[in-house]
């Protein structure tokens, strides 16, 4: 993406124009448990209320996207979106019944089962992901959980990714302590767990396996030393308070996860959830900034459902403290923006993709 260099917006420089000067949060809510940390103020903080990210969400969008953009600001350049290229490596037949997901074998999707992909042609995507400008390769495969057998060729693909100078990610179902290792120990760098929702409102979802279960899987990937990706889907037919119980969840892990994918559930015919209504454009923006104050310093990531987005709503979304996208034609079965798309809305928006480091 060759954009010329732009000057990041100036916080304490003398020479900075007036409109640049920081000026203080126009109000302070109180969102810390014994104290008033203002939340502008981008604090890491692992113990939030219910009622105070309640209150957070309800601030009128303005206010709400100021405290989202202090907190950005204070962790990040705002001018910069991180590329991460999704490969469905095993697609389809899956044992779960996942409501959302076209590639369980309990829904009547147009989705079938294949086998793993030849290491080839995983690595032939890989160089087209870096070739258009990722940084990082995630590989993901419609299983429940990994199975031995097929640990040496994830550890041999994590490894061959890697040396193509790519960050590597891995989302293949639950993991015990062992993977993880093994995993590690090839170099992964990330692996994307979701929790999807909040745990009253899970097992309306997803009934052949727990809340539990994924919490143990995130605690191995901790364990292992490689970082976690995890976050949730909108659009399942929870409640604000389900979502914010969710964003409670993820910041109550210590460290919080290094990523966090904000996915919109993307409407699959065949699915439980193919005749949902989907939510309001302007709770997924409120979701967006309420994630990025209670974890100002993980990466949020745009990520299902920019398909159906108008780029009006994805500039909003970027505003609100979203830093990292999906970039490339597919997700794992369902159409995701072209890059060329993709690469002509940062321009507009005078947004550059980070480079590898
Ligand atoms: N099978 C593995 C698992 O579930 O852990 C890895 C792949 S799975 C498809 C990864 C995540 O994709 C899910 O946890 C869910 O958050 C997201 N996802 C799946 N289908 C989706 C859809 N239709 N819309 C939005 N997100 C979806
Ligand atoms: C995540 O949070 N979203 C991605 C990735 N992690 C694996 C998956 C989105 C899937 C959307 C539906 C599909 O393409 O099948
Ligand atoms: Fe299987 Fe993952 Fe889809 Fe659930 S989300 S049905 S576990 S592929």
């Amino acid at each position: 993406m060759e954009q010329e260099e732009s000057r990041p917006p100036a916080q304490d420089d003398a020479t900075a124009k007036p409109w640049q000067q920081e000026v203080a949060a126009p109000l302070e809510i109180d969102c810390s448990a014994g104290g008033s940390i203002p939340c502008s103020q981008g604090a890491i903080r692992h113990d939030w209320q219910l009622a105070e990210v309640l209150e957070l969400y309800r601030s009128s969008l303005p206010d709400l996207i100021w405290y989202a953009q202090q907190a950005h600001r204070r962790h990040f350049p705002a001018d910069r979106v991180q590329l991460s290229t999704l490969l469905n490596i095993k697609r389809g037949g899956c044992p779960e019944d996942c409501g959302y997901c076209p590639q369980s074998a309990r829904h009547d999707s147009s989705v079938h089962a294949e086998p793993l992909l030849p290491p080839e042609e995983v690595l032939a995507a890989a160089r087209r992901a870096r070739e258009a400008g990722a940084t990082r390769f995630c590989m993901g495969a419609a299983w429940r959980e990994l199975r031995d057998r097929d640990l040496p060729r994830l550890t041999d693909l994590v490894a061959e990714v890697r040396k193509l100078g790519l960050e590597t990610c891995l989302t293949v179902g639950m993991l015990n302590e062992h993977q993880a290792r093994e995993l590690a120990r090839a170099g992964l760098d990330y692996y994307n767990h979701n929790l999807d929702t909040s745990e009253s409102f899970y097992p309306r979802i997803i009934s052949t396996r727990s809340y539990e279960d994924r919490l143990r899987t995130l605690e191995a990937v901790r364990a292992a030393g490689i970082r976690v990706c995890c976050g949730g889907i909108l659009g399942l037919g929870e409640t604000l308070e389900d979502r914010a119980e969710l964003l409670i969840r993820l910041a109550s892990f210590d460290p919080h996860p290094e990523s966090v994918p904000v996915n919109v559930l993307v409407r699959v015919a065949g699915t439980p959830l193919a005749e949902h209504e989907p939510p309001d454009p302007f709770d997924v923006v409120r979701t967006i900034a309420v994630a990025r104050v209670m974890m100002p310093a993980s990466v949020l990531r745009l990520s299902a459902g920019r398909g159906q987005m108008s780029d009006e709503l994805q500039a909003l979304c970027f505003l609100a403290g979203a830093n990292s996208v999906f970039y490339g034609e597919e997700l794992l079965t369902t159409p995701n923006p072209d890059t060329e798309a993709d690469r002509r809305l940062f321009a507009r928006l005078g947004i550059r993709a980070e480079n590898r480091g």
